[in-house]
């Protein structure tokens, strides 16, 4: 084929420039990634996973005299080992090492520079998906991660030994001010803790972010004096300038907001940015991971959800969207369940079938709350606790707004199918296989569960 004349061997010569060690020994200071490469007919897959491991570090396609001038062995990063990827004909694992002085100290903007900088659109691979990574605690401790983390969050809203609960309101655009401030009353005010902004709302002609703010927080302030609970609305402050998210998050600031949220598409430098306003402000921020599924989706090709809720813990973000495995949007159980072992643990544990390639020491950076979101509903309670545990947000839009008697009852399904669910699990039922039954005990004595 044309490719195999393009990038066969001998032409391609990022091997024979170094970037492949099948005796190098990975040290403790080194990042370690593995990406699943696809190379073009004809081309060796060392050589392919050589060549990433030289288009993510120092080299170009051809030597230049230049490399004298550098340290030049322990800058270049070292494809080590290549297997093929058990089931999957034409795919391999290739494992390449960096050292950590090729990484600027706590900046993600540098480390996704290099890393999936070039190669995902090199000619010799027909596709390339950055799998794992292990940061090692040395490159861990220059960022300073998330500015709340999930215990500070539970000691501030003072809500323990549960899920939290949440919505999205609905429609996603085209409410006034006035009818969104509603929504988010009747939601708390059911029962819920949070309410949410939808991750395409920012300031559009039918309602200005001030006047989102403004009947958002009325409605916080009055579910909260009606509940004795604290609440909460996140409100969304993406905009199109960091200067434009700096005032929107200090308006939030200033009308008493604990959460403010932004979108995955602001960018990493404006995420690591928001955590430092957040940091000095005492508020949590909550990511929405709009765009994620640009990246993750393909199995073949872009970046693993994995790899980015490790970005984002480092990043500092409080709440993270993880996925659901059991509503409307992609996503396995096993491998959804990995995503929140890397939000959640104090020390991440290989754990294959779980997607999780790598020890990762935390070196005890504070945990990110991961948030379920995407077509759930009440009747999947058993199935969201007993996949995800109590430090998650259950996050129920239409579960929660299409509900027949209107809003609030939504709310109250929601609250009392958690409530009976917790209480079940915590005498030792097994709700997994007795979670229905649980549901309609409770629903004979709650019409909006029954409804
Ligand atoms: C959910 C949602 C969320 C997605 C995000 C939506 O609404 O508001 O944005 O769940 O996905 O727009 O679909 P519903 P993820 O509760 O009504 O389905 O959490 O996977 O990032
Ligand atoms: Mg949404």
């Amino acid at each position: 084929t044309d490719a195999s004349k393009r990038y066969s061997a001998g032409v391609l010569k990022y091997r024979q420039m170094g970037y492949w060690d099948a005796d190098y020994v990975p040290k403790d200071t080194d990042t370690l990634c593995l990406f699943r490469i696809t190379p073009q007919d004809g081309v060796d897959p060392i050589e392919a996973a050589a060549a990433v491991a030289g288009e993510s570090s120092t080299a170009t396609w051809t030597v230049v005299w230049t490399d004298r001038l550098t340290a030049c062995d322990s800058y270049r990063a070292k494809a080590y080992r290549v297997e093929p990827v058990p089931g999957r004909p034409g795919e391999y694992f290739a494992w390449v090492a960096y050292d950590i002085i090729l990484f600027e100290e706590g900046s993600i903007a540098n480390i996704t520079a290099s890393l999936i900088g070039n190669v995902f659109s090199f000619k010799p691979l027909k596709a390339a998906r950055l799998e794992d990574i292990r940061m090692p605690v040395a490159l861990v401790k220059t960022f300073k991660g998330p500015p709340t983390g999930l215990v500070v969050e539970r000691e501030r809203l003072d809500k323990f030994g549960r899920p939290l609960l949440g919505a999205t309101t609905k429609p996603k655009l085209g409410l006034s001010g006035r009818n969104y401030g509603r929504v988010i009353y009747e939601g708390l005010k059911g029962g819920l803790d949070f309410m949410k902004d939808d991750e395409n709302i920012n300031s559009q002609p039918f309602m200005h972010w001030r006047d989102r703010f403004l009947y958002v927080m009325d409605g916080v302030n009055k579910a909260s004096a009606a509940t004795g609970e604290v609440k909460g609305s996140y409100l969304n402050v993406t905009g199109a300038t960091m200067e434009d998210i700096y005032e929107r998050a200090e308006f939030a600031k200033e009308l008493g907001s604990v959460v403010i949220m932004v979108d995955l598409i602001i960018g990493w430098s404006a995420i690591q940015s928001i955590a430092n306003w957040a940091r000095k402000n005492d508020m949590i921020v909550h990511m929405h991971r709009a765009g994620h599924g640009t990246y993750t989706r393909q199995k073949n090709h872009g970046v693993s959800f994995r790899v980015m809720a490790k970005w984002l813990r480092l990043a500092g973000v409080d709440h993270l969207h993880t996925g659901t495995a059991v509503g409307k949007l992609e996503g396995d159980p096993m491998t959804v369940q990995g995503y929140y072992n890397v939000c959640r643990d104090s020390y991440t544990r290989q754990d294959l079938p779980r997607g999780l390639f790598f020890d990762q020491d935390w070196a005890d950076m504070r945990k990110v709350m991961p948030v379920a979101s995407g077509g759930i509903h009440a009747g999947q309670m058993h199935q969201l606790i007993d996949l995800f545990g109590d430090d998650v947000i259950l996050q129920f839009g239409g579960g929660t707004i299409g509900h027949p008697a209107g809003i609030q009852a939504g709310a109250v399904a929601n609250r009392v199918a958690l409530e009976c669910m917790v209480k079940a699990r915590n005498e030792g039922r097994d709700i997994q296989h007795e979670g229905p039954e649980i549901l309609q005990a409770a629903a004979r004595f709650c019409t909006p569960l029954r409804q």
